[in-house]
């Protein structure tokens, strides 16, 4: 069976698990499987010119060119080998193919690990204006859903009314929040932070960072200095240290997290704004390169609008259309 027939049937009966990504992926999906759908339309059988469509397809979903170039290879491969020359065939061995390529680098947990003892940290870090603290705002929701203790801390000294905005956010979820004063050193706000986690027995503390360019290097070293200070509170934190990407800035988001990767180790990535490109490849094109976990995705603005990532959902969501 081939992949999209064991995931409409996988989903078939528990339908409300996928809707989250169904309705979040509405964009990429017009994109990716309507554009496949007429494109196998056109061909009663496949030839050069449709391997060449279907590779324009799959860069324009922002997959990345490399990993196009590498699918569409193994595709050509196989319609050779099997002598499979049906374009809706084509199209299945193609979404097999993205999933394959995915899967084989290994599925990791999503959820966060919690320390058996004392708080958990997450530390979040992005560019400018990428959905980091309403994303901070989401996870927290999520883990207060499981009754966990959770503390937001404002490390993003710089801009102003950030602090301000993630304040809105805890009294909204009713945490507390620690900050600091407008420009003090945001390591020594982290810092506070984590003193009063300790103190507090608090299970997840969430740290905003402010929005740093990944070209600017004296903003990106500063989160070395911010993970030092923390380790100094409590050992090996923090446990986690998130990267968000707005889906919406496509390759450019691949940029950003190899710049990221060289000086700060990530954990995981959150891609925000799902909802709001039709470029949904990004994800795939993330773990290709990178081969860090995507371990959330924003699917709007509202503070449930955050899911889990799953490769099944996410795919069903781009290329199963009702
Ligand atoms: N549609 C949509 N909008 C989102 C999503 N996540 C965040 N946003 C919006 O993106 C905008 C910026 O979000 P912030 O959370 O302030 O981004 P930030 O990275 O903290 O910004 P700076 O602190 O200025 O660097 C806000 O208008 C959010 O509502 C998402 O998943 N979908
Ligand atoms: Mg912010």
């Amino acid at each position: 069976m081939g992949l999209l027939a064991f995931l409409k049937n996988k989903f078939a009966i528990q339908k409300e698990q996928v809707d989250k990504y169904q309705v979040g992926l509405t964009k990429s999906r017009k994109n990716f499987s309507s554009k496949l759908r007429k494109l196998s339309g056109r061909y009663k059988r496949v030839n050069q010119d449709y391997f060449d469509e279907l590779e324009q397809i799959l860069i324009e979903s922002d997959v990345g060119i490399s990993f196009a170039l590498k699918v569409i290879e193994e595709v050509l491969r196989t319609s050779k080998k099997e002598r499979i020359f049906n374009p809706q065939s084509i199209n299945e061995i193609l979404i097999d193919k993205l999933f394959a390529d995915y899967a084989e680098k290994g599925d990791i947990k999503t959820e966060i690990v919690f320390e058996k003892e004392g708080p958990t940290v997450l530390l979040v870090v992005g560019v400018n204006g990428v959905g980091k603290t309403t994303t901070i705002a989401k996870i927290a929701h999520r883990y207060l859903k499981q009754n966990k203790k959770v503390l937001l801390v404002a490390a993003d000294t710089f801009r102003a009314g950030a602090v301000e905005q993630l304040a809105t956010w805890a009294k909204r979820l009713n945490v507390e929040v620690v900050s600091g004063q407008p420009h003090t050193d945001p390591a020594s706000v982290a810092y506070d932070g984590l003193k009063k986690a300790k103190a507090d027995n608090i299970d997840l503390v969430i740290v905003d960072t402010a929005g740093r360019l990944q070209t600017k290097n004296n903003l990106m070293l500063e989160l070395g200095k911010i993970k030092r200070v923390m380790a100094k509170e409590i050992s090996y934190a923090p446990h986690e240290t998130f990267l968000i990407i707005d889906a919406t800035t496509g390759q450019n988001g691949v940029v950003q997290a190899k710049a990221f990767k060289e000086v700060t180790d990530l954990t995981g990535i959150v891609i925000t704004k799902m909802d709001g490109t039709s470029k949904g490849g990004i994800i795939l094109a993330i773990r290709d390169e990178l081969g860090i976990p995507v371990r959330f995705i924003g699917l709007g603005e509202k503070i449930d609008d955050l899911a889990e990532f799953d490769l099944d959902k996410y795919l069903y969501g781009l290329c199963v259309e009702e």
